[in-house]
């Protein structure tokens, strides 16, 4: 076995499915070992963000790691964004990177893609990964490589690989898997003890999932652990689609001033809010109306619990779920969460399409053919996504990078094998939306839909005055038979319905439906959104509808 091969062996037993990539001539040679030894499937793509948003998706929704393979310097500096995405949302990337030889490093001689150092790159990456290691010595690479692939599912977020290119073929031992870190039994106990002491002191108690919930593969155990509490659930607006298809007492997502009213006040006047791998960021919590006091929740993230002023380290959340399911006895208590349904019933008119008639078109196309997977970008569209029906999600709702939402529909496809629906802006789709084109290769059929409002509309409603905010017209659905692909461009609510029934009922091609709304047309709950943010914590910012537009 080489050294090549025994990563790839690692990595599937660490839980990777395939390997997305573009090659260079540092990774030529390891691409070369990844194709021909068939370990692990190779998916390319067209450019490198591309790479890592659909290695991040996969991750996602199929657990275990996503693989990002790029050559070194012009390839890997491409993916810093995504994987960035990927360690700020924890979603655990394995980054491998081809790499100057040791001879090269030597030369005396600059080598391209070369930025400052020949260490530039490592050093980059040690900003958004959680362990790394550089394979040039096949002595310590199965440690080295046990270690950093270990860490990446410990914490649940990104790693760095670099292979030298003059090593991958070198004969190399395999790796042994690391064993799993000792939880102190004594810590998990005290601290379950005093988790549910507050939680049967407090009047209100709440859980909130959040998105470690589904990295660690806990939905169905924190399901359990609801209805055996008997306490409501919610998710943050980064955690939507948590709990889709779990039998939890789910009542909907909180968003603050941008959410359901009920949902808010259930949240922030709750004396006992549990926070469950919850990542307490701005988009989460910045538009409460009533501020959130962290010290009066308690929180268990990034591997540490903490609750008031205790913090107890090293507690792993999958220990915890199952010691806290270990000690609350199951009943058969049920009660009744009022959920708030989702709008359904297009009025299939002549009118021009509004963000809220997307959501209402998809709702029944859900109800008529089943629930499929959405892959989200930023902008309107993931706003729009809270009008529909809980399903499963995947979307950048607190790093918030544009370009996600095209490449992470092709990671969820390549993974479940399921056909996603992808929503997307035309601003995010002018990025990345080009990778269409690697659907007829490898089967996929997304269904598209561009909400092509020729403006970057969320930052224009963010500051109305400013023209350049203001996009070219372009004809996506034009494209569409160019990519491989089936376009449509529809301008009312009847053409909508239509379009998204055609989609649905053609497979084997991707289907891209390029739904035109008029400029400055929201949904509502960006609208509460922008309103928010810019009242509690932009004041003195004009508010969301000043301004004129031409
Ligand atoms: C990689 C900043 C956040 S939202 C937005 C920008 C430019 C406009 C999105 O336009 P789009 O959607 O896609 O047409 P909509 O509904 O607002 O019209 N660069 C990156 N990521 C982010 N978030 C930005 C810039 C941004
Ligand atoms: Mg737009």
């Amino acid at each position: 076995m080489n050294l090549t091969e025994s990563l790839l062996h690692a990595l599937k037993a660490h839980g990777a499915h395939r390997i997305f990539g573009i090659p260079g001539d540092f990774a030529l040679p390891y691409f070369r070992i990844i194709e021909e030894s068939a370990i692990l499937p190779l998916h390319t793509l067209s450019h490198e963000p591309a790479v890592g948003f659909a290695a991040d998706a996969a991750a996602r929704v199929q657990g275990g790691l996503g693989v990002a393979a790029v050559t070194w310097g012009a390839g890997a500096l491409n993916l810093v964004n995504a994987v960035a995405a990927a360690y700020a949302e924890k979603s655990p990337v394995v980054v491998l990177s081809g790499g100057p030889g040791k001879g090269e490093a030597r030369s005396g001689l600059l080598l391209h893609h070369q930025a400052k150092s020949l260490d530039s790159q490592y050093e980059i990456y040690a900003e958004i990964t959680c362990d790394r290691a550089r394979l040039d010595d096949v002595a310590t690479a199965p440690a080295a490589i046990a270690r950093v692939l270990a860490s990446a599912l410990r914490h649940s977020q990104p790693v760095y690989i670099e292979l030298p290119r003059d090593m991958v073929g070198v004969p190399c031992a395999a790796v042994q898997s690391e064993p799993p870190m000792p939880v102190d039994e004594d810590a998990l106990a005290a601290c379950v003890d005093e988790l549910l002491a507050r939680l049967a002191n407090a009047r209100a108690p709440v859980l909130m999932a959040g998105i470690e919930v589904r990295r660690y593969d806990l939905e169905a155990k924190v399901a359990e652990l609801s209805r055996r509490l008997g306490l409501p659930v919610v998710t943050s607006f980064m955690g939507r689609g948590l709990l889709a298809d779990a039998d939890a007492p789910l009542v909907g997502t909180y968003m603050g001033v941008a959410g359901e009213p009920e949902i808010s006040r259930l949240v922030e006047t709750s004396d006992g809010l549990l926070l469950l791998g919850e990542i307490v960021c701005d988009t989460n919590f910045a538009v409460s109306e009533r501020k959130i006091d962290l010290r009066r929740t308690i929180r268990a993230l990034d591997g540490q619990v903490t609750m008031g002023y205790h913090v107890y380290p090293d507690i792993p959340l999958a220990a915890l779920v199952e010691r806290l399911l270990a000690r609350v006895p199951a009943t058969a208590r049920r009660f009744d969460i009022r959920r708030a349904a989702f709008p359904r019933g297009l009025v299939t008119d002549d009118a021009p399409i509004a963000p809220s008639d997307i959501a209402i078109a998809i709702n029944d196309l859900m109800a008529a053919h089943g629930k499929l997977p959405i892959a989200c970008d930023i902008g309107d569209c993931l706003f729009t996504a809270m009008d529909i029906e809980h399903t499963a999600l995947v979307a950048p709702g607190y790093y918030a990078t544009m370009g996600f939402g095209v490449p992470a529909g092709l990671g969820v496809q390549a993974a479940t094998g399921q056909r996603p629906l992808v929503l997307v802006g035309d601003g995010a789709f002018q990025m990345t939306g080009w990778e269409l084109g690697n659907c007829a290769r490898y089967g996929w059929d997304p269904i598209v839909v561009v909400f092509n409002n020729a403006s970057w509309e969320m930052l224009h409603t963010f500051q109305p005055e400013s023209r350049f905010n203001d996009l070219g017209e372009w004809r996506f659905a034009d494209a569409a038979a160019a990519l491989g692909g089936d376009g449509v461009r529809v301008r009312t609510r009847r053409e909508l319905a239509a379009a998204l029934a055609d989609a649905h009922a053609q497979r084997g091609r991707f289907q891209l439906i390029e739904a035109m709304i008029p400029r400055g047309v929201l949904s509502q709950t960006l609208s509460r959104f922008v309103a928010g943010v810019k009242r509690l914590s932009m004041p003195g910012a004009t508010t969301a509808g000043e301004g004129g537009r031409s």
